[in-house]
């Protein structure tokens, strides 16, 4: 967690006052020779339970401060125009899974800068280094999408560092199976659909101007889907099944204190949680192709990876279901794909030049070849798209 990284972190590095922005000082700083932009929160680490968010909602807003590095400008010089300049990418939680084997396959392209935006900053440079990431490849930006003031300092600190944005990546989430209770995020949304969608909403929302700035060739946000959110497949009917009904929990702020934590209103189950949020970035990007598709050339996608059973996403998970888990998915359903394989995935998203479609949600076959998969009714219905997206801005306050 934040606390913990940036109590780690080296002296030179000087720690705001809270309340007090102007004893915050803008200095050049390294971790291990890389450049951070490092975010200190001061605020207790997320998820906090329901009772500690009661006594939150009457308390002062959070105050996320900062210390920042010098820039570190990455634009080409006039007279190498032709040349086509290294693309920046923003991939959320590349601290693990996915998101790692993703940043690990663009940067051996040798043609990505790579920031990772993460909420455990030591974690994150450990696992660059152990995934053999070179270090002019990538930068650690601090970014806690349970923390809507947190979504914004890092929207800030990006546009401090000067770099043009190309592809913004929404990739992390969490996942609680076990949990009995909800958990909820700084503004009081449950944990769940609060980091998965509302955060990468807010995210995307604050973005999607750098992207549309940007001179790069092909220009894309990729919002990370799943199959357990498509109830048209034989795992998105594995109970809890996704459903977001008629959107009451959602509309009601997703806090047990107004009405429910559920988007469908219902009572907390946090796998049906997880699975809701999927279809809610599912509709995203479908509702961001249909609003700023032809306006602005930005190519919108979502995907489902195949099913990396070995990452973090099961680590609240019972521990017989994560010695089960892999070998179900290899030898049984066959759905098994390597941290690698689906890093690869995502990375031909990012970049590939056929893949600039806009609107789609591509799997992979057998062979790990690329198609346009049917989302299901619910996470393809343009009316519900709409309004998820339009309760969506006013709980992250853009409405
Ligand atoms: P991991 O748990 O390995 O990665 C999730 C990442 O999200 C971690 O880096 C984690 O950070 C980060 N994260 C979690 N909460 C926050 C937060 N509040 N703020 C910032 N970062 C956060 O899981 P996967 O790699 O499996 O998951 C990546 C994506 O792939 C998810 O969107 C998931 O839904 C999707 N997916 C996964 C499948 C699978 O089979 N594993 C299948 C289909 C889709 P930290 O390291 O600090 O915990
Ligand atoms: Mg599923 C083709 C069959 C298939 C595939 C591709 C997945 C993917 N799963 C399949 C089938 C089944 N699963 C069946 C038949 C069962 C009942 C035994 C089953 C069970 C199951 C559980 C309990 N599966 C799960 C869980 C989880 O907790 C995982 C989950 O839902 O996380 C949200 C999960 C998954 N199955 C998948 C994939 C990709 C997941 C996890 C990750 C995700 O969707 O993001």
């Amino acid at each position: 967690m934040a606390l913990q990284a940036t109590s780690l972190l080296p002296s030179a590095i000087s720690v705001c006052k809270e309340g007090k922005p102007n004893a915050c000082s803008l200095m050049d700083t390294s971790l291990y020779g890389v450049s951070v932009y490092n975010v200190k929160a001061e605020f207790k680490p997320y998820p906090i339970t329901s009772q500690e968010f009661k006594r939150k909602i009457s308390v002062k807003p959070i105050v996320v401060q900062t210390v920042t590095t010098t820039p570190e400008i990455n634009q080409a010089a006039p007279e190498a125009k032709k040349t086509l300049r290294k693309g920046n990418v923003i991939i959320t939680g590349a601290s693990s899974g996915l998101g790692l084997a993703t940043a690990k396959a663009l940067a051996e392209t040798e043609k990505w800068h790579i920031i990772m935006a993460c909420r455990n900053f030591l974690k994150a440079e450990r696992a660059a280094k152990s995934a053999g990431i070179a270090k002019e490849n990538y930068t650690i930006m601090h970014l806690e999408l349970a923390s809507l003031d947190s979504v914004r300092q890092f929207v800030d600190n990006f546009h401090r560092s000067g770099r043009p944005l190309d592809v913004l990546v929404c990739n992390a989430a969490v996942y609680l199976p076990t949990a009995k209770e909800p958990t909820f995020t700084a503004e009081g949304f449950e944990l769940s659909v609060g980091t998965n969608h509302l955060g990468h909403f807010l995210l995307s929302r604050l973005l999607l101007d750098d992207m549309n700035k940007s001179d790069y060739p092909s220009k894309r946000l990729v919002i990370v889907g799943s199959i357990t959110g498509n109830t048209n497949t034989l795992a998105g009917n594995v109970p809890p099944k996704a459903n977001l009904g008629d959107l009451r929990g959602l509309a009601g702020g997703l806090n047990a204190i107004n009405g429910s934590p559920m988007i469908d209103g219902g009572d907390f189950d946090g796998a049906k949680a997880y699975k809701d949020s999927k279809v809610c970035n599912m509709l995203t990007m479908q509702e961001f192709h249909r609003r700023y598709h032809e306006e602005t050339g930005i190519t919108f996608a979502s995907l489902y990876p195949g099913c990396i059973a070995t990452t973090g996403l099961f680590r609240e998970h019972v521990p017989l279901f994560r010695l089960l888990f892999p070998p179900f998915q290899k030898y049984i359903t066959k759905g098994y794909v390597s941290e690698e394989e689906a890093g690869k995935r995502l990375a031909q998203v990012v970049s590939e030049p056929s893949l600039t479609k806009s609107g789609v949600y591509w799997s992979w076959n057998k062979n790990s070849a690329s198609f346009e998969n049917q989302l299901s009714q619910e996470a393809s219905d343009a009316e519900k798209a709409r309004k998820v997206w339009e309760i969506s801005e006013k709980l992250v306050g853009l409405a």
